[in-house]
């Protein structure tokens, strides 16, 4: 027979521990006595074949093997089948009910019934699987994550390795599955990727943004161990300054973040770049009752009382600085004592040097942070001067003269700028003192803009000591993650929910354009004869928040430079200007106002509208997310979706409708329909051929690239439902899933006979 080299070997990976060989996703046993392990999951068993200095898998095989393994040898070991039944009924009849219950025609009345019934059936399902401890599945290509509530031993390093270039169906669903999706996309179509994830406060947004930058290291063969131990440190250390506990999460993060993993074009990685959005800065100065602020501040103040430096940093030890007084902090001791704080203070420090910040640069954060929480406890009392003026004065000198030296300048030189003002009249510059009221107000921004800016200066420095291998060009290609907040509903929301929530208007947003508009842009482009689906555009909503001069952010920002605007003056500026369905008043509130949100609409009707409380002195700088998006917009996107099944944080406890509510807002089941009914794969026919002609061409052959070679590779492959456009093939999620199969077998029959021929040429 013909000796066929092949493009791809067999995924071979030997266990020392357990002396195993394990074949790709299948592995087939040689020894005898042991008992199979099956340890690793259920469908999956991995056996044992004797140890040889041959790394080849298969040729081990064929030379132990008493008969040489044939094709259907091999077929008969795929244990995959059963798991792959097993998750194609769930995904099948999901399937089916979004077409049936979500087709076109029929009443509105009945497409709402039945579109109730589809969330029931999908929110029936989750609960299954979830007492199942089963707490990812698939809905079309988005993955839904439940949060456990609990520690499940799902994130081993078998389990890595279980879906490294596994297809979709051959292990349950999985995160990691999704890291290897965006890797493969990555090399497959040699472009970006972007992962979204998207959950309400809790949800486990956070975790699996963990989760999938860990699999994309050991995916990218961070074979530089330096590098790889660095981007692991990031997430820690970026958290411990931003993020904080709150009423619904310990760990709730109070800023977005998107990190980009560069790879070359082979896949190797190579560097990270991280990116932060709206950092919510109110809470340096204020923490709403039952939360705390910045785990940062906690962690130091625990590390440096353990290393008796806090005399060193002026920190005091008697009473705990103003900022960090709450209900869960009554005495200082409380905070110094806790061993949790202290042993994250070790874990951040270690997380600096790993990623390379000097010594110098930690003393100099430290004295920031120690800066900031002296300037939190200067104070002010009034002093009537001959003019009548409410004058400040700075009643203790300590913190004033404490917060200047930490900051390196002068006391009197903060005292000045923070007890007065310039005002600039007809070109002359008047020099005006600050009420108690405004010099209050100054004291805290300035303790807000230090925090702020020290978190940019950290993330920048991450950003310049990740570089790393990446050429400096910005020829790599990258995996984004996006992890933020998410929506968030109050009994009483402040600019921070408004910020937040315009953000995740605007993801929204960026998600309907990917999966609605650019899709159908393309098949309108390309000639292809798809479906026009109708979906509620929240682009009016975002024009009455952005637009200028008249969007809600500019009228505050305008208002905001009158000295004598007042919260009544904003309101009623933004009452005369917004004419808008999406703006209302609620009418026994004076100093509020309500916003239809996207979050709270759907099919069936349910509103559930946000009321913001104004207060001015929580506005803050930011509104940054149009970077992020256009940044986003060049990369295939995949998306995770969190959900929170139950608001205790109880392990297995399963709130329908909770449950409910999130399948509503965050258009899962619309957005599988439309996948559904899209092409969310579209590949130009050269890459097509090139990836699949191994299917109906011999290896070696180079059909021409043509519309005509990739209808013969599509009919060949048995599928329907796929479209040729101009330049591209179109086809479905599930097609590609299937194509990958088929290539793999193709290949990995290749390879048997090679190595069938191996072993008798020996
Ligand atoms: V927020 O919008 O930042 O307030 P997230 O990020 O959605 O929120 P996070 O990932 O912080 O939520 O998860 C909240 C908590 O749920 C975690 O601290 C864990 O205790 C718990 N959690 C979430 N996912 C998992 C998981 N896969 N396994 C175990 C989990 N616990
Ligand atoms: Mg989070």
């Amino acid at each position: 027979p013909e000796v066929i080299a092949c493009e791809q070997q067999l995924d071979t990976t030997y266990d020392a521990r357990c002396d195993t060989w394990s074949l790709g996703i299948t592995a087939i046993e040689l020894g005898d006595g042991d008992p199979p392990l099956a340890d690793l999951h259920p469908m999956r068993a991995l056996f044992k074949i004797p140890r040889s200095e041959d790394e080849h898998g298969v040729q081990c095989l064929t030379k132990d093997y008493e008969k040489r393994p044939t094709v259907s040898d091999l077929l008969q070991h795929k244990f995959i089948t059963q798991i792959e039944g097993q998750d194609m009924m769930l995904q099948k009849q999901l399937m089916e009910f979004i077409d049936i219950h979500q087709g076109m025609g029929g009443t509105e009345k009945a497409r709402k019934k039945n579109f109730i019934l589809l969330q029931n059936t999908v929110s029936e399902q989750l609960e299954k699987c979830y007492s199942r401890d089963q707490i990812y599945i698939y809905v079309g290509d988005i993955l839904i994550a439940l949060n456990p509530f609990q520690s499940l031993c799902l994130y081993s390093t078998e389990h890595s390795k279980l879906y490294i270039g596994a297809k979709r169906t051959a292990n349950p669903p999985h995160i990691f599955a999704m890291a290897d999706v965006g890797y493969q996309s990555m090399i497959t179509y040699n472009s970006d990727q972007c992962i979204v994830i998207s959950g309400e406060s809790g949800a486990g947004k956070t975790e699996s943004a963990h989760l999938l930058v860990r699999q994309l290291t050991v995916l990218g063969k961070a074979n530089n161990r330096t590098l790889q131990e660095k981007i692991l440190q990031v997430n820690n250390l970026v958290e411990a300054f931003g993020n904080a506990s709150t009423i619904i999460n310990d760990n709730s993060s109070r800023f977005g973040k998107y990190l980009e993993m560069k790879f070359t074009s082979s896949g190797a990685v190579v560097g990270a770049q991280i990116s932060e959005y709206l950092l919510e800065k109110s809470r340096v100065i204020h923490q709403p009752l039952g939360e705390k602020n910045f785990h940062i501040f906690y962690y130091i103040y625990a590390g440096l009382a353990e290393k008796k430096k806090l005399a060193h940093y002026k920190l005091p030890e008697n009473k705990p600085p103003r900022y960090l007084q709450n209900d869960h902090l009554r005495t200082v001791q409380d905070m110094m004592n806790n061993s949790f704080y202290k042993s994250q203070y070790e874990l951040i420090e270690q997380c600096f040097k790993v990623i390379g910040f000097t010594m110098e640069q930690l003393g100099s954060i430290y004295s920031i942070l120690a800066a900031i929480m002296n300037v939190g406890n200067i104070e002010f009392s009034s002093v009537a001067t001959e003019h009548q003026l409410d004058k400040s004065h700075i009643s203790n000198h300590a913190a004033l003269e404490n917060s200047a030296s930490l900051l390196c300048i002068q006391a009197d030189e903060l005292k000045e700028a923070l007890t007065s003002h310039c005002v600039v009249t007809r070109g002359e510059t008047i020099i005006r003192p600050n009420t108690v009221e405004k010099a209050t107000d100054v004291r805290d921004a300035m303790a807000k803009t230090l925090y702020g800016r020290l978190f940019s200066w950290i993330v920048n420095r991450i950003n310049s000591l990740l570089k790393h291998g990446t050429s400096g060009n910005g020829d790599e290609l990258s995996i984004g993650i996006l992890d933020i907040f998410g929506f968030e509903n109050f009994k009483k929301n402040s600019f921070e929910q408004l910020c937040i929530n315009i953000a995740n208007e605007q993801i929204q947003y960026y998600f309907n354009q990917h999966v609605f508009t650019w899709e159908q842009n393309e098949y309108l482009n390309e000639d292809v004869n798809a479906r026009v689906i109708e979906y509620e555009d929240n682009r009016p909503l975002l024009d009455m928040f952005l637009q200028k001069p008249m969007g809600l952010l500019s009228l505050l920002d305008e208002e905001s430079r009158f000295p004598k605007a007042t919260d009544q003056t904003l309101i009623e500026k933004f009452e005369g200007n917004l004419k808008s369905q999406y703006f209302w008043r609620p009418k026994r509130m004076e100093l509020s106002f309500g916003i239809h949100h996207y979050a709270g609409k759907d099919d069936v009707g349910c509103d559930t509208d946000e009321t913001y409380f104004i207060n001015r002195s929580s506005i803050m700088q930011g509104y940054s997310l149009m970077d992020l998006l256009s940044k986003m917009m060049v990369g295939q996107p995949h998306f995770v979706r969190c959900i929170k099944p139950n608001n205790d944080r109880q392990a297995r406890k399963y709130d329908r409708e909770k449950v409910l509510l999130q399948l509503r807002y965050t258009g899962i089941l619309e957005t599988a329909r439309i996948r559904r009914l899209g092409y969310s794969h579209r590949i130009l026919f050269a890459n097509f051929i090139k990836r699949y002609h191994v299917l109906c061409y011999k290896w070696n052959e180079e059909p021409p690239v043509s519309p005509d070679t990739c209808a013969t590779i599509l009919e060949k492959a048995g599928l329907d439902n796929w479209a040729l456009g101009k330049t591209k093939v179109f086809l479905k999620y599930y097609h590609v899933e299937q194509l990958n199969l088929m290539r793999k077998e193709a290949i990995d029959k290749l390879i048997l006979i090679q190595a069938c021929v191996r072993g008798f040429l020996d």
